[in-house]
């Protein structure tokens, strides 16, 4: 008995958590940046959480691709490699086609209407990861997409022969019907895919274009508020379901409260990111009329090539979509 009760004292003398306390460290693998708001709004919940828990439940994120690249990382954390992820919605469409809805050009064209968006998806991603063993935490939309090209554009001919980055299949749809050779650049490789030349143009937001900093290599960058794509963080259900039955309820406030301040960072990163573009000389505004009803033709020629190759999952978003937007 003695020795348990040292260690009590110690524990209690120290501070310190009694050593027979486990504690369970968990790593959370994304690919954007460290400085990136998501990744800084992950720092804050794996910080709460460490609070809240007294240090029993630790997540260590590894940002910019280097435990896991973004485009595996839903495969990684439902095998078991990483307990905890995050990426973008859309490098999951080929095994769970619904979570492409939120790049669907041109429905969605506000915070407000995004978050009726994920209200609809949510459900749906959560039937998916069940099935695949995996736990969502929350999503968290990028501000919108706009257009940033090193010319003016006048009209969709105006693409021919660029080369438009794309990170998703929207973007290399319209780069394909714009007539432009699309190229896939992974966030983090923006800055240099623009000083080679390997990229003349992209559609993503100004956060994006800021933190790889554009300037002087894009011109203009033309707010189309094509689409909000989002970021969703999970964790793999068997590790979920090891922890202790109080971590598990932290763990699903803290993805709460991670979700709520994540869309009041991104909104506020928006506004400041656009600034930033005008002040380090970027051209920023609207395109003209025509060029914005031709991209909006695409845009439909997308959804309805979504529509058709989702079924019915997508009616079950967008019918209580465009009902409510009609009210
Ligand atoms: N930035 C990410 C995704 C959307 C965005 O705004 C990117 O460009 O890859």
């Amino acid at each position: 008995m003695k020795h348990i009760w040292i260690a009590t004292a110690f524990a209690a003398a120290s501070g310190q958590p009694c050593l027979a306390q486990t504690t369970v460290q968990w790593q959370l693998a994304t690919g954007y940046r460290a400085e990136s708001f998501h990744t800084q709004n992950i720092e804050r919940m794996a910080a709460d959480l460490a609070r809240a828990s007294a240090g029993r439940l630790r997540i260590e994120v590894k940002p910019n691709n280097v435990l896991v690249k973004l485009a595996d990382i839903r495969q990684a954390v439902q095998d078991g490699k990483v307990q905890a992820g995050e990426t973008i919605m859309t490098s999951m469409v080929k095994e769970i086609p619904i979570a492409g809805a939120d790049a669907v050009p041109f429905v969605v064209g506000s915070y407000a209407d995004a978050r009726r968006m994920w209200t609809l998806q949510r459900p749906l991603i959560d039937q998916h990861f069940a099935a695949r063993g995996l736990q969502a935490l929350y999503a968290v939309p990028w501000p919108p997409q706009g257009l940033y090209t090193d010319t003016p554009v006048r009209t969709a001919a105006d693409f021919r022969g660029a080369r438009m980055r794309t990170y998703n299949q929207t973007t290399e749809r319209i780069a394909e019907l714009l007539g432009a050779t699309p190229v896939d650049v992974p966030m983090v490789e923006v800055n240099q895919a623009l000083a080679t030349g390997r990229i003349t143009s992209m559609i993503t937001s100004a956060v994006t274009g800021v933190e790889n900093q554009v300037w002087g290599r894009a011109k203009y960058y033309y707010e189309i508020n094509a689409w909000f794509p989002k970021n969703i963080v999970f964790v793999n259900r068997k590790a979920f379901e090891a922890l202790a039955p109080d971590l598990q309820q932290m763990l699903l406030a803290a993805g709460q409260e991670a979700e709520t301040r994540g869309w009041a960072m991104s909104q506020a990163a928006a506004a400041e990111a656009t600034n930033e573009l005008r002040s380090r000389g970027l051209q920023v505004g609207r395109v003209s009329p025509d060029f914005e009803a031709d991209l909006k033709r695409m845009g439909e020629k997308f959804s309805l090539e979504w529509v058709r190759s989702v079924g019915n999952e997508a009616n079950r978003i967008f019918v209580p979509y465009y009902v409510d937007s009609k009210r």
